[in-house]
């Protein structure tokens, strides 16, 4: 496999000191961190759509992005010569798993039937070709955004013809994700929210999108795909508000329509940052739960109010999120996946290289990092000092629903109260020394 990106070869791992832009300087899959190698605790995914399918287009402009299959006009044969180039590439860069929408793997033809026979027909090659590599589908998911019949969502639309559609085309993605032993099936919200309230009943739509859950739950049952569910967060665009707003918001909706044993969250750090939070936040918000199941790997910028997708080059935040991510015991069945595009002018083959290699290192790094902050239980220590007073005395019995107000009353008029030093800069500064 040398035909789509001829002038790059399997990118190695050279050590700290080396300036070849084709090498990783800190990922290196077979080492050990822990108990685990790299490559177990970090589960690497590229993003189809982002990869194969970003053209570098804005509201602004055309496309900008120089492709292997640029030239090729027919859309079943472009789909399959991406297919091609997507297996050469991910070989390559020495990731083990990719992620992909129903749409972006196929087109879509004049009828239902004959789109779903497209997909057929690349899910087959597509399967020939993680045969040949051992490359692995970590999820998939069902476009239900891009369609004009989706204007005002999917299993929120006000149309209950649209309904039926977007779960005649979950079922199809829900099959091949199946078929190709996919690990996780997402769902992201795509344009299940609003624009007005004065347009929307936000309880109907709400109890639709649970008993649209529900259905893929049965049917998930129904054809023993054994992956893990996941939801995915986002506070806004493309509407104005989502329903899945952030990690709190979905978990309250999961509990309220009583789904909370069947998913687990996917998490991404643009996502969490467009929410008003930090991505470790999120992250930790999941953990403490019990729904951390998945990460889509990306990065904001703080100026800009809207999701750029950039790729993970923030140290402190992929140490943070590793932070999270170790004391989770890791992802599995999820895994890290690059849900991030090169920007508009990075524009050459060769970018897709540096935007995934840039992002591998500064996730290797950030797990080398946070790995040693738990081995060293520098804020593990910090914690258990901190939270002391409630495994003792009278904390403990609050603890263990031992005394109420008039017991605490009691309590509370007899002692005085000392309080500690937080010591946030301190923190700050030793959080700096690992890093
Ligand atoms: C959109 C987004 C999606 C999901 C999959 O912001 O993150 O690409 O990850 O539908
Ligand atoms: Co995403």
């Amino acid at each position: 496999m040398n035909k789509f990106f001829p002038d790059v070869e399997a990118i190695k791992y050279e050590g700290e000191d080396s300036t070849n832009p084709l090498s990783f300087n800190h990922y290196n899959p077979k080492e050990k961190i822990g108990d685990k190698t790299m490559e177990e605790h970090l589960r690497f995914s590229v993003a189809y759509w982002h990869t194969f399918k970003g053209d570098g287009s804005d509201p602004f402009g055309s496309s900008t992005m120089q492709r292997p299959w640029d030239d090729i006009k027919d859309p079943m044969e472009k789909a399959k010569i991406r297919v091609e180039a997507a297996f050469e590439f991910m070989s390559k860069l020495g990731v083990n798993y990719f992620c992909f929408h129903d749409r972006d793997i196929a087109p879509t033809g004049e009828t239902f039937k004959k789109t779903n026979e497209n997909l057929d027909e690349i899910v087959d090659l597509i399967q020939e070709k993680m045969d040949e590599t051992g490359i692995n589908l970590l999820w998939g998911t069902a476009c239900l955004f891009d369609h004009p019949r989706f204007m005002n969502g999917a299993a929120s639309s006000p149309n209950a013809d649209v309904f039926a559609h977007a779960a005649a085309q979950v079922k199809k993605a829900m099959e091949i994700t199946k078929k190709l032993g996919g690990e996780n099936y997402v769902f992201w919200g795509g344009r299940e929210g609003y624009e007005t309230l004065l347009n929307t009943d936000m309880g109907i739509e709400q109890d639709n999108i649970a008993r649209f859950f529900d259905m893929a739950i049965d049917y998930a049952e129904k054809i023993n795909f054994e992956g893990q569910l996941l939801i995915e967060p986002k506070p806004k665009e493309p509407t104005k508000h989502q329903y899945d707003f952030d990690v709190s918001t979905v978990l309250a909706f999961l509990r309220k329509y009583n789904l909370q044993d069947h998913f687990k969250l996917n998490i991404e750090g643009n996502h969490a940052t467009l929410a008003g939070h930090t991505f470790q936040h999120e992250l930790q918000t999941a953990r403490i739960n019990n729904a951390l199941g998945s990460v889509d790997a990306n990065q904001g910028d703080m100026l800009l109010g809207w999701d750029t997708d950039q790729f993970p080059t923030n140290v402190y935040k992929t140490t943070m999120a590793m932070y999270e991510i170790l004391k989770n015991d890791g992802l599995k069945p999820g895994g890290l996946n690059f849900d991030a595009t090169v920007r508009r002018p990075s524009f050459k083959p060769i970018d897709l290289f540096y935007g995934h290699i840039a992002g591998m290192d500064s996730f290797a790094r950030g797990l080398k990092i946070a790995h040693k902050l738990l081995e060293d239980g520098v804020f593990e220590d910090i914690l258990e000092q901190r939270y002391k007073s409630y495994t003792e005395g009278i904390g403990k019995k609050i603890r263990e629903g031992k005394v109420g107000f008039e017991k605490l009353e009691e309590y509370a008029k007899k002692n005085e109260i000392t309080n500690s030093s937080g010591h946030q800069e301190r923190l700050e500064a030793i959080l700096n020394s690992y890093i």
